[in-house]
This record gives structure tokens, sequence and C-alpha cells, in this order.
């Protein structure tokens, strides 16, 4: 049998079945086992998650096996603590992207949230997005006033109303061709924007989430949405979703990019910026360079790593 492998995608991952969808737009997806020698070979990670691209044989009854795992550009991990230390758990393989969703009112932003958000991605090294939605139901500049902050430390911010349709072009443009993962609050209007974007996506990406919170571990993301204009979403149930699984508190200060110039400037090697004197990142604070609310995120953050059990 030297016949030709096929090429894909995993778009959705259960129990041992991976559902494998082929480049071309047209193409179905097939329901695909794993070749035994792969199974044995990459026991330290998983195997296959969705979003890692494969190649694949067609058996005669019309499923699959999958033969080969491309390597992962990147990947939204966790490290599995029922696993040990050294066990990751690949919530998506392959993301370009986070896009973080948001309204400016109803319900209020909660900026604390978008701030543990964008430390998992800086952890994970992908790209964020944030989306302000209901700017319908803003004052004039108020979106700004609220998220500027966040373009000034360098982050891609859109402003957008599923109602009146500003920014959802915006939108489009950065999800089409890439695979981004999607989190923000319930009620923020992630289904309508998506709806927006493309009829029935919204919807398609929410069934996702629900069957999710049935039977198996929230965290886990188990399919990933197409785009008829291409790319993906991977909607992300439930806050705990983004979790900081394998961050240490020394590593925290890194993922603040506002700090990062700093750190370095601390009197003591190590300063945790929380109460040590000589502390060049608080002096960034007292001065206004570094904005408080971002400083009170941090130390936030920096106690809850302190807590040994803050996976779960
Ligand atoms: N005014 C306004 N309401 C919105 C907007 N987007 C969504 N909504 C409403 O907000 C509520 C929650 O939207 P939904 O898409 O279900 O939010 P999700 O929980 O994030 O998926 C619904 O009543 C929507 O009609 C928006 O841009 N402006
Ligand atoms: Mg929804
Ligand atoms: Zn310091």
């Amino acid at each position: 049998m030297t016949e030709e492998l096929a090429s894909g995608i995993v778009v959705k991952a259960l129990g041992g079945h991976y559902y494998v969808r082929a480049g071309d737009e047209t193409s179905e997806t097939v329901d695909c086992g794993l070749r035994g020698r792969l199974k044995r070979s990459r026991m330290e990670t998983d195997l296959v998650a969705v979003g890692d691209q494969v190649r694949f044989r067609h058996l005669a009854d019309g499923r699959g096996i999958i033969e080969e795992v491309l390597p992962r550009r990147t990947a939204l991990t966790r490290k599995s603590p029922r696993l040990g230390l050294e066990a990751e758990q690949v919530i998506v393989a392959n993301p370009d992207q986070a896009v973080f969703v948001f309204a400016i009112r109803e319900p209020v932003p909660h900026l604390r949230m978008l701030d543990r958000f964008l430390v998992v991605a800086e952890v994970n090294e992908l790209p964020a997005v944030i989306c302000v939605n209901k700017i319908d139901l803003a004052d004039e500049g108020e979106p700004q006033a609220v998220f500027g902050i966040y373009e000034d430390l360098g982050y891609r911010v859109l402003y957008t109303s599923a109602v009146t349709g500003e920014g959802v072009d915006a939108l489009r443009e950065v999800l089409v061709g890439r695979l981004s993962v999607l989190a923000g609050p319930s009620g923020v209007g992630k289904t309508s924007l998506l709806n927006a974007i493309e009829p029935g996506l919204g919807l398609a990406v929410r069934e996702t989430s629900r069957k999710t919170g049935k039977g198996r571990h929230a965290t886990v993301v188990p399919e990933i949405i197409p785009l008829k204009a291409g790319g993906y979403v991977a909607d992300t149930p439930g806050l705990k979703a983004l979790a900081l699984w394998d961050l240490v508190p020394e590593e925290l200060d890194a993922c603040f990019p506002e700090m990062r110039p700093w750190v370095a400037h601390c009197r003591y090697p190590g300063c945790s910026h929380v109460h040590e004197p000589g502390c060049a990142v608080r002096a960034a604070v007292e001065r206004g360079e570094i904005s408080p609310a971002r400083y009170d995120s941090y130390v936030r953050l920096r106690e809850n790593l302190a807590e040994t059990d803050w996976w779960e």
C-alpha cells in the first residue's frame, strides 16, 4: 500500500475519534483513528488536538487513520496536575491569535479579567486582539477612554457593535484565514458578533460550548468551527478555560509588557514588585508611567499564583 496520504486539520477530537477536514472548502470531515505507532511515540504531550495538521490514510470503509502529526507552530496549553508537572494538555494546537471580547456596557467591562486573559496570551506567546463590543450603548469617546490604555500597550483593539454593524468588517478581517481562540464573559455579544460575521457561525460555536460543558472537563475545547471565508474559531467555554495553568509567580512580570523595561532596574534581583524597597516597577507606577489598575491586576494575579491549588 503506497497510496498518497491526504492532508488535513483536526477540527474535533472526541474519545479517540479525530475528525479531520481536508484543506479545501467543499471537503467533508473524515472520522480518523490514530496509528498505534504514533500513540507510543509522543507520550509527553497530547498526541493530537484540535488545530493539529495531520497526514492521514483513507480506509475502505470511509474512515481514516492518522499516520503523521505535523509539528505544532503554536499551542494553547495547560500543564495537567493529574498527569504530573511535565505533562501538558493541548487545548488548541496552532492558534494564530486570541480574541478577547468585552462589552463597554451591559455588562460593565471586567478589566481584571481582561488582564488575566492577556497574561495567558503572553504566556502562550499568542498575539492578542481585544474586541470592545456594544459601542452603540456607550457615550462618544467612552470605549477609547476605557480601553485606549491597551492600545498604548501595543494590543490591537477593535470597537464593534453587533447591533449597528460598526467594526464588524474589521473583526471579520481579523478572523479570516486564521485560527482564533475566542474568549470573553457571557453576555458581551460573542454569539451576536459571530452571527454578524457569518450567519450561523455564532450558533455553531455556542453549541460546541454547550456540548463541552457536559460530562467532559470544561477546559477542553473539542471543536474548531470553520469560517466560510477561511479560518477557524475555537470557543473557550467558561472562564476557567483560560486559567493560568503553568505560570510561576516569578514569570508574571514578563507577561506585563509595560513592566518589562523596569524589572532590570529593581534593587533586588528576583524582586516581586510588591513590597521590596528600591523597586523600579512601583516607582514607575508612582510616576504614572504604569497604570495603577494594571499594577493592581499584577499584584492580585501574583497573590493567586502563590496559592498552591490555583489550577482547579
Ligand atoms: N446594544 C447591543 N446589544 C448587543 C450587542 N451585541 C450583543 N448584544 C445583546 O447582548 C445580549 C448577549 O449577546 P450574546 O451574543 O448572546 O452574548 P454572548 O454570551 O457573549 O454570546 C443579547 O441580548 C444581544 O442581543 C451590541 O453590539 N449592542
Ligand atoms: Mg454566546
Ligand atoms: Zn521590583
